[in-house]
């Protein structure tokens, strides 16, 4: 009897023995437990990891029910409400080469945006080239026509915007390249337009202008020589190309450094471009080199927008924008050149 109650004994303390080591809740957040419940949540997490379906924000861009929203929208890459024309460019940690080929894996990720609003089309003093037929509506979008199609895209690193613009154009024409400074847009010439800050200023620019809220209107030179041409409006007589002012533009060749990969035979043309980004503290009438462009960060928004000068003949016979401008006439839907607030915005995502 005495060693049947002794069985009885160990086998109790043996069963409360494994019955508190069991519910011991110290084991539970052992941090070399994989199966703890915060090494649990954590792997859920990865499935947001790398999550591009922020990218599907581009499906917004016709939604003209968007406008209006941007200034109560959170610039947080996750809410953003992009208005009709406005795009996301993202993050890459390493930058395309510039070599006029888009084949760096820099570019893979980025969303193409079309360049198909008609700024200038048929209003005096262009005309419609012989057989074309004018956009309906003027200043709407256009179709894709040998004539003319393009689409940009945009990735940026800390100290660089990176622009990828692919052109198809069935006639290259150059007339004017004797004098950078003469009517750079009666050339097929490619403009960026940016204002860091998104400003929405309308300010006159040019040599009397002492603007504090800035923007740039680049054209860039068609030919193998790099050149940049900022309107600002105005002209002087100086020979140093960083203060001279000739037919209202000034040379700021070091903002910008691109190269175009030409393929005549389909027509296509690859304008891939580096751009430093310059604020409000950029001087408008001269073009110093030794300022330090802006560091661009994550949720930045800028006014940007680009557009595509087309000469087939012997001048610009249409000029075709990224962003749509309401406007009846020629010159009131070319305003990107002296008005920021017609720009599009863009949103750096990380
Ligand atoms: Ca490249
Ligand atoms: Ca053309
Ligand atoms: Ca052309």
């Amino acid at each position: 009897m005495k060693k049947i109650l002794l069985l009885l004994v160990i086998i109790i303390a043996v069963c409360f023995i494994t019955c508190e080591d069991k519910g011991n809740p110290k084991n539970q957040n052992n941090p070399n437990n994989p199966n703890t419940s915060d090494n649990t949540d954590n792997s859920s997490n990865t499935d947001n990891q790398g999550n591009t379906d922020n990218s599907g924000n581009t499906d917004n861009q016709n939604n003209t029910d968007n406008q209006g929203n941007l200034d109560n929208q959170n610039t947080d890459d996750k809410t953003i409400t992009l208005g009709q024309d406005d795009f996301i460019a993202y993050f890459v940690e390493t930058p395309p080469v510039i070599d006029g080929d888009g084949s760096d894996p820099a570019w893979a990720k980025a969303k193409w945006q079309d360049i198909k609003y008609a700024w200038m089309y048929q209003a005096s003093p262009y005309s419609l080239p012989t057989g074309a037929t004018a956009p309906t509506p003027v200043g709407g979008a256009i179709e894709k026509t040998p004539d003319f199609s393009g689409r940009f895209k945009v990735v940026w690193t800390a100290d660089r915007l990176y622009i990828l613009a692919e052109i198809i154009d069935d006639q290259i024409k150059t007339p004017n390249t004797g004098n950078v400074y003469q009517n750079p847009e009666n050339n097929d010439c490619l403009e960026i337009f940016i204002s860091e800050s998104a400003s929405t200023s309308t300010q006159p620019r040019g040599t009397t202008a002492n603007s504090t809220s800035h923007f740039f209107a680049y054209h860039m030179n068609f030919t193998d020589m790099v050149s940049v041409l900022d309107y600002i409006g105005g002209s002087n007589s100086s020979s140093d190309p960083n203060t001279r002012i000739e037919n209202g533009f000034i040379k700021r060749n070091h903002h910008l450094n691109f190269k175009i990969g030409k393929n005549d035979s389909t027509h296509t043309y690859i304008w891939e471009t580096e751009m430093k980004v310059y604020g409000n503290d950029y001087p408008v009438i001269t073009s110093p080199e030794d300022r330090m462009p802006v560091i661009l960060t994550k949720n930045k928004k800028m006014g940007f927008a680009i557009a595509y000068n087309d000469n087939d003949t012997t001048k610009r016979d249409h000029f075709i924008g990224s962003m749509y401008v309401q406007g009846n006439s020629d010159d009131a839907r070319n305003q990107g050149y002296k008005n920021a607030s017609v720009y599009a915005k863009l949103y750096l995502v990380k």
